[in-house]
């Protein structure tokens, strides 16, 4: 395995050679073309005070000029992959061995899972599609053990991509996004694309040229449009989507005119397609906060694949046309929204003009709802057996039973957190008493009344009892008449 472009990020080594005669000529251009990316080598659009957050849009077009290398005759084999959310804890204890919280134990199992199948499979290059951690600001542990797995592609000569998402983005522009440290230490090998641009990557399996699309907040672009003079006040909200809409798709078509068509090329976005599929994540997609392009947006054809990240769940959108235009979907279950959906990764066989990918499921941690209608006459019993009967093991578990009102105190939850002691975690038991009559209180039954006034009222609400009306009545006064003399 040669590791002949790490000559930055290996420290350990003194040993290690470039020996990849083609790359050099390609590194004139790849600065050319990459000129508009924070990796500090970046000098084309790096003004004074400009930070990790700034310029998010592409500003100039870099046009090469350069012949390029020609490509290798076999595919490149790419992997593509999203919303990895590291640091999602709902759901886990701190596991002992690790001091770690098991959910993030478990995103770094998926993780490292496709790393290995990374290295298994000689991909050459990972691309992610933004939406590293949970917030933009990981801790130093979560840090460390993303960059852990980052070392082990780079060990293998495998490049990687780390496209920001919204979960990355600072609050602040100045503000660095959540993986800004890679570009601060210019690793080789490691390119982190804030901004929309076009970069040109040499692979160990050839060239493959690359077309950001980090995610764009509605703020960001209505600024960008106030920037360029271009007017959105007094605009509907239907015609500022337009507008936006348009401003994104200009961004694409201005990417896909760069793209040089003798080599594959792949468009990474993280953004919400309107055609797709959302779970709990894209709340905000559903309320119409955030910005949502047509599929056709995106699939341009200069492009041999697009891979999307944002949307939890995995699907191909490119409806039988050319390029795939797929959300590979999260590497592991953040919530119950997920439980259905399968989790993994895209392996893609990237080469011009035809391009195939298949789906590889990552071993991620199952999430079961048991959801039960009660109907014997001993809900907890009920409950405990079906809890017990189903597989749970490693599992995350939630139960939802439906129980007549009237045995709702006869509920005993110790017994049933004992059926599902095989799970791995219980989220919660819910028990809905159903068929509750929901009275309303008889204005007449008032504290001055008499408690036999009180019960003179109350059997004129009740039909079935008013023709036993005189005989309630008296057996009332006889056990009020007891009471009171006790009293005595
Ligand atoms: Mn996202």
């Amino acid at each position: 395995m040669t590791r002949s472009s790490l000559t930055k990020s290996g420290s350990n080594s003194g040993s290690r050679e470039k020996t990849t005669a083609d790359r050099r000529p390609l590194t004139a251009v790849k600065n050319r073309v990459q000129g508009t990316v924070s990796r500090g080598q970046g000098k084309t659009d790096r003004g004074p005070g400009t930070g990790d957050g700034q310029n998010h849009f592409t500003s100039e077009i870099v046009k090469r000029t350069t012949v390029l290398n020609k490509p290798h005759n076999n595919p490149v084999k790419v992997i593509h992959f999203a919303d990895l959310h590291l640091g999602m804890e709902n759901y886990g204890r701190i596991d002992s061995k690790t001091g770690l919280n098991q959910r993030v134990v478990d995103f770094l199992k998926s993780f490292n899972f496709l790393a290995s199948k990374a290295i298994e499979e000689n991909v050459a290059l990972v691309v992610f599609a933004g939406d590293a951690f949970r917030n933009q600001k990981p801790n130093p542990t979560l840090q460390r053990e993303f960059a852990r797995i980052i070392r082990r592609l780079l060990k293998e000569d495998i490049k990687v991509l780390l496209l920001v998402g919204n979960h990355d983005l600072p609050n602040m522009d100045k503000h660095a996004n959540s993986m800004a440290v890679y570009s601060a230490l210019e690793i080789d090998g490691v390119y982190v694309a804030n901004k929309a641009d076009l970069l040109l990557i040499e692979t160990k399996h050839g060239p493959v040229q690359v077309a950001t699309l980090p995610h764009f907040s509605r703020s960001q672009i209505t600024a960008y449009l106030k920037e360029h003079d271009i007017e959105s006040k007094g605009k509907t909200l239907s015609e500022l989507n337009d507008l936006m809409e348009r401003t994104v798709e200009g961004f694409v078509k201005g990417l896909a005119s760069r793209v040089d068509k003798s080599l594959p090329a792949i468009l990474v976005a993280h953004i919400s397609v309107s055609s797709a599929t959302v779970g709990n994540e894209a709340r905000s997609i559903l309320m119409g906060n955030e910005l949502t392009v047509l599929p056709s947006v995106l699939q341009q054809p200069e492009f041999d694949y697009v891979a999307l990240g944002h949307i939890h769940k995995f699907q191909d959108l490119s409806n039988g046309n050319y390029p795939h235009l797929v959300y590979s979907g999260s590497i592991d279950r953040v919530d119950f929204s997920e439980e259905k959906e399968e989790k993994g990764f895209c392996l893609v066989s990237l080469a011009r003009g035809k391009t195939t990918y298949k789906f590889i499921q990552t071993p991620a941690r199952r999430f079961v709802t048991i959801d039960i209608e009660c109907k014997s006459e001993d809900p907890t019993a009920e409950i405990c057996s079906i809890c017990e009967k189903t597989n749970l093991e490693d599992s995350v578990v939630r139960v939802r039973a439906r129980i007549p009102a009237r045995m709702k105190d006869q509920i005993r939850k110790t017994e049933i957190l004992g059926a599902l002691s095989h799970a791995y975690y219980v989220a919660y038991i819910n028990i809905e008493a159903v068929g509750e009559q929901v009275r309303t209180r008889n204005p007449n039954l008032t504290e001055s009344q008499t408690p036999i006034g009180a019960l003179s009222e109350y059997i004129k609400t009740r039909e079935d009892l008013l023709e036993r009306k005189e005989e309630l009545l008296a057996y009332g006064q006889k056990l009020m008449d007891e009471l009171m003399q006790r009293k005595i």
